[in-house]
């Protein structure tokens, strides 16, 4: 028996900052009900799905920056969504600015913002959340750039690992993790995944074309997105679902690309508009075990012994 889950990848046009949360959640919710009639089980939304990418301003007062955050998941406006979940019987993930009062490692309880996402089950129950590690960009302003990418400002470096869960889509039980935007260019965050036998990585994102400190990637924005993703599935022997909050945003150009990737590296659902836009694939768990048995047997090839480095460095250091 195939371990079928029928994913949609939900990419988002752009949300322009006068949008409401309820204008936004009606138009996921559209996207909800078109995989629901293309039987999804699961479909992936963005990166800071429910409004503009905010990071692209600076703000100097705190408050003007925390109207992008949500307090509560669901709250009244995306409570839809989960409403919509348990009808449909569709489990979703999405990426969100979070707000949270929490204790921080001195155990002092403090507000704290994340660049977040959960993952919801066909019940309307949030079986896991991340919260983004690499967040890129710069925490202070930047007046040359023409636009700024401020998440090292806004955001706190995520607490809670690349952490696997088991979770159940349609009627495949299966082995899920997330990760948010910058972290598909890592290939630690596919291997620390890897390493716990996920076997589908969901993962939204928002990538404007140009890159201020090295515009001559903008070219390339596109190849890029698909490398990583491609060539990060292909190492682990893992599904991945990439989906982009694409086009023209408040001026500024954003990628759009969604991909579904199986395990053999290949793209096998793909969106080709810069909207709203829905790719469907039927992904085969089943179809990890050829790579995680073989060529990426981890227990069989792996030789942890000579990778000691990349726990023990951060930055290159060149040999004298
Ligand atoms: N949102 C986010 O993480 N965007 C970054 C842009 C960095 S510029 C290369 C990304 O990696 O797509």
């Amino acid at each position: 028996m195939p371990r079928i889950v029928t994913v949609g990848a939900a990419q988002l046009g752009p949300i322009a900052r006068n949008e409401s949360r309820g204008q936004v959640v009606e138009r996921m919710l559209a996207l909800m009900h078109e995989a629901a009639s293309c039987r999804c089980e699961l479909v992936v939304f963005p990166e800071l799905a429910l409004t503009t990418f905010f990071p692209r301003w600076y703000f100097d007062a705190q408050s003007d920056v925390d109207v992008f955050f949500e307090r509560s998941m669901p709250g009244p406006e995306t409570q839809p969504l989960f409403d919509a979940a348990r009808k449909l019987g569709i489990g979703f993930y999405l990426g969100y600015a979070e707000l949270a009062e929490e204790p921080d490692e001195r155990g002092a309880v403090r507000t704290r913002r994340f660049n977040t996402a959960i993952t919801v089950d066909a019940r309307g129950e949030i079986v896991a959340r991340y919260r983004k590690i690499h967040l890129p960009g710069h925490a202070d302003h930047e007046p040359w750039r023409r636009f700024q990418h401020l998440e090292k400002r806004y955001f706190e470096i995520g607490n809670l690992g690349f952490s696997a869960f088991r979770a159940r889509f349609g009627r495949t039980d299966g082995v899920f993790g997330m990760a948010i935007c910058n972290d598909r260019r890592w290939p630690e965050m596919y291997r620390v995944l890897g390493l716990q036998g996920v076997e589908m990585i969901l993962l939204g994102y928002n990538t404007p074309v140009h890159n201020p400190p090295a515009p001559e990637h903008d070219a390339l924005s596109n190849f890029h997105n698909q490398l990583v993703m491609q060539s990060g599935a292909y190492q682990n022997g893992t599904w991945v679902v990439g989906v982009a909050k694409a086009g023209r945003e408040e001026g500024v150009d954003h990628i759009g690309n969604s991909v579904i990737v199986a395990p053999s590296g290949e793209i096998v659902g793909a969106c080709t508009t810069l909207g709203d836009e829905l790719a469907v694939a039927r992904c085969d768990l089943d179809l990890t075990l050829s790579y995680k048995t073989t060529t990426f047997n981890f227990a069989k090839h792996r030789r942890p012994e000579h990778y000691t480095m990349i726990v023990e460095r951060t930055g290159a250091v060149p040999p004298e």
